[in-house]
């Protein structure tokens, strides 16, 4: 089934920075290897670039260090684009730096002024804009997004993030137009009622946060049970490292903003 949340011409990528070792982190498990983070970077843009994309590779940012999760600085719709407010103090001028790249890809690019949000917290579907309350994600910040994408003709539901999991889609991911990726925690809540949900298996709940592009699952690799499934199931994933990336909290959405362009 052909959907426009999850088939796309185009990507925009930031390489990681040196500084990714100093990244944002829950619980303290070492520093990720920066060397070893660039060369998983280089595979999740081959898959990407896999499926026909078009990928944009910005260059790094040494003062965020968080900055090549750029999925957290912008949402992308198919009408254009919106400049998120990221609820991290030391990533909220991400915003800024990812502008001119979108604004190279669309005509029209809009911007959180109020609040916080930021893009890991926000799932699209075909139907409607999925978000989630987090640490980082407030109800100003969700009630200036509705009204910034009603005149487009979306729906914005807000949701709970579950306690203690940075972003909504650390918990999930899309895998078609109407198939979610879950754990078992998030899926209980109730917000896919009217979506079929695929749960993650026990003990790998790290693996939910997987992106549909094209005809593929960008799936971290070490998942083995949760793979199984979803391949019984029919989808085709490609398996990517993520032991670098999952040190500071980091999945296969947060590393790439997925579009088709307004502009021709
Ligand atoms: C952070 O805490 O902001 C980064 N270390 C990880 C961001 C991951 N982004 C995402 O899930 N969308």
């Amino acid at each position: 089934m052909t959907s426009s949340a999850t088939e796309f011409s185009h990507a925009i990528t930031r390489l990681p920075s040196q500084s990714v070792t100093a990244g944002l982190r829950a619980s303290d498990e070492g520093n990720p290897d920066a060397a070893k983070f660039s060369a998983d970077h280089e595979l999740y843009i081959a898959a990407l670039r896999a499926t026909g994309a078009e990928v944009a590779v910005l260059p790094a940012l040494e003062t965020y260090p968080d900055s090549c999760f750029v999925e957290d600085a912008a949402l992308c719709l198919p009408q254009g684009a919106i400049l998120m407010r990221p609820g991290a103090p030391s990533r909220l001028g991400e915003a800024t730096e990812i502008a001119p790249a979108l604004k190279e890809f669309y005509s029209d690019v809009r911007a959180i002024e109020d609040g916080h949000i930021e893009g890991g917290d926000i799932l699209v579907t075909e139907r409607e804009i999925l978000v989630g309350l987090s640490a980082r994600t407030d109800a100003a910040g969700v009630a200036n997004l509705r009204n910034l994408v009603a005149d487009w003709n979306w729906t914005v539901r807000e949701l709970q993030t579950p306690p203690d999991v940075l972003h909504f889609k650390t918990d999930c991911g899309l895998l078609d137009a109407d198939t979610v990726l879950a754990t078992s925690r998030l899926a209980q809540s109730g917000c896919f009622n009217g979506y079929r949900v695929i749960e993650v298996a026990d003990g790998e709940e790290a693996c939910a946060n997987c992106v549909r592009f094209n005809d593929v699952v960008l799936f971290p690799a070490g998942f083995p049970k949760t793979a199984s499934l979803l391949r019984r199931e029919g989808y085709t994933l490609a398996e990517l490292p993520n032991e670098q990336a999952a040190l500071i909290d980091g999945g296969m959405s947060c590393l790439s903003l997925r579009f088709t362009p307004d502009k021709k």
